[in-house]
């Protein structure tokens, strides 16, 4: 077989990719070793910058999202149960933030994959990729137990955190930078309305908290828990007791209780792999970077690597021109490492580390304080939390 752009991973960073070149004119094929029940059922991300919406709408597959999508104008952050709500507008950002969630994007872009006729390319197996120094790169993978080769002009690896496409950069140029967080988050959905209008990000002496939403009929929560926990220490009335306990009692509505339809466990990691180009290879999304999803960067950053990738792909095979795809590695890692930073700085900020001293918490309590009394603070964190320029 032969395309364009072999795209390696079929989440939100390859979909959207695919999506974006096939409205340029350009072929690509997506390569997932998932089944697409898999990928359709993996509950993550929800929180959608505006540069994430539009790109989405370029893309054509936003009508769901607009008829949908929760568009919220503020955060709010509790303190041991207090609660300092900051407000965008009167901040002078006019940006909001829309929860949708990225199983829902997802499945907007399989369905409109699906719809031209051209679906992700499910269950393929052992997939590597060659030759990428030369300008004849090619793929090669297993699809039901018969190997398969993929002849193309370029390789987009988006195949997440766990991915193989970043090792085909020769150790000697790849540069690897992290932060392990000592705890993890435990996240439930549940069919309950949300205690709270917007989002709550709650530091308490316990831990911290996130109180997030699906719909008005359907929340997603989350408590700070250690490394060591597992899901079976966690039955419901556990985690609706500590979570309450976190949050305090002044979220708009009393916590409304109930069953929960999906309870996983996610460590907390920083990292970022340099560069983000080698020969024909792009990276794109957490196959080049992590953060902690403290500041809901992750899906929003993966959709920014795809918009910087996607027009330097359109400006090459429309005109010829190189310098997007030369300037792509830099132009993304400068704003994956502010996001990096915002994601760390809220961790820090929000979260118990096991090992801090009272003056630790005092100081985070102070920072707390600050921001609670201060026009200037507050405008950086809603300026960071709605998202940074795009160019
Ligand atoms: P994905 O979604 O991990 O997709 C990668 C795909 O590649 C496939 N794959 C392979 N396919 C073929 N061959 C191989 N060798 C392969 N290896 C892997 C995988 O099966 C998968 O289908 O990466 P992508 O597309 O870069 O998207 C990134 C986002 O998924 C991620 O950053 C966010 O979910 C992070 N995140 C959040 N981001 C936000 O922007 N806002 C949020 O509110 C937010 N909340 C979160 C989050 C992540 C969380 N967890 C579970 C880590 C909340 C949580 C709890
Ligand atoms: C979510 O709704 O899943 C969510 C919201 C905000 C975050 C992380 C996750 O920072």
């Amino acid at each position: 077989m032969r395309t364009q752009v072999a795209i390696v991973g079929a989440g939100p960073a390859g979909l959207l990719l695919s999506r974006l070149l096939h409205v340029a004119g350009i072929e690509s094929v997506v390569l997932e070793q998932r089944s697409r029940l898999y990928v359709e059922a993996r509950i993550r991300a929800g929180v959608l910058e505006p540069g994430t919406v539009d790109l989405l709408e370029r893309a054509g597959v936003a009508a769901r999202l607009h008829r949908e999508g929760l568009i919220h104008r503020g955060v709010t952050l509790a303190v041991d149960g207090v609660l300092l709500p900051i407000e965008f507008g009167p901040l002078g950002i006019g940006a909001n933030v829309t929860i949708y969630g990225q199983t829902e994007i997802t499945r907007d872009l399989i369905d409109a994959a699906v719809a031209r006729g051209a679906p992700p390319l499910f269950e393929a197996l052992d997939v590597a990729i060659h030759a990428i120094e030369s300008d004849r790169p090619f793929v090669t993978y297993t699809k039901d137990g018969e190997p398969r080769r993929i002849d193309c002009d370029f390789v987009a690896g988006c195949d997440g955190q766990h991915g193989v496409s970043h090792t085909v950069i020769p150790s000697h140029l790849r540069r690897h930078f992290e932060r392990v967080y000592p705890f993890g988050w435990l996240g439930i959905m549940a069919d309950v309305p949300p205690c709270h209008d917007e989002i709550v990000y709650s530091s308490h002496a316990r831990g911290f908290a996130l109180a997030s939403m699906r719909s008005p009929k359907r929340s997603r929560y989350y408590v700070q828990v250690g490394l060591d926990e597992k899901i079976e220490d966690w039955p419901d009335d556990r985690f609706w007791a500590e979570f309450a306990m976190r949050l305090g009692p002044n979220t708009a509505r009393p916590i409304a209780t109930g069953p929960s339809i999906e309870k996983s466990i996610a460590p907390l990691r920083s990292s970022v792999t340099e560069p983000m180009r080698h020969g024909r290879l792009f990276l794109a999304g957490d196959a080049a970077h992590i953060v902690p999803p403290t500041g809901a960067k992750g899906l929003n950053l993966a959709v920014s690597d795809v918009r910087f990738l996607s027009e330097a792909l359109t400006a090459f095979y429309r005109d010829g021109a190189t310098a997007g795809l030369d300037s792509y590695s830099a132009k993304a890692l400068a704003r994956v490492w502010k996001a990096e930073r915002f994601s760390w700085w809220l961790t820090s900020l929000l979260h118990r580390f096991p090992d801090a001293d009272p003056f630790t918490r005092k100081v985070q309590l102070a920072e707390l304080d600050y921001i609670g009394g201060s026009r200037a603070a507050q405008t950086v964190l809603a300026e960071n939390y709605v998202g940074l320029a795009l160019d």
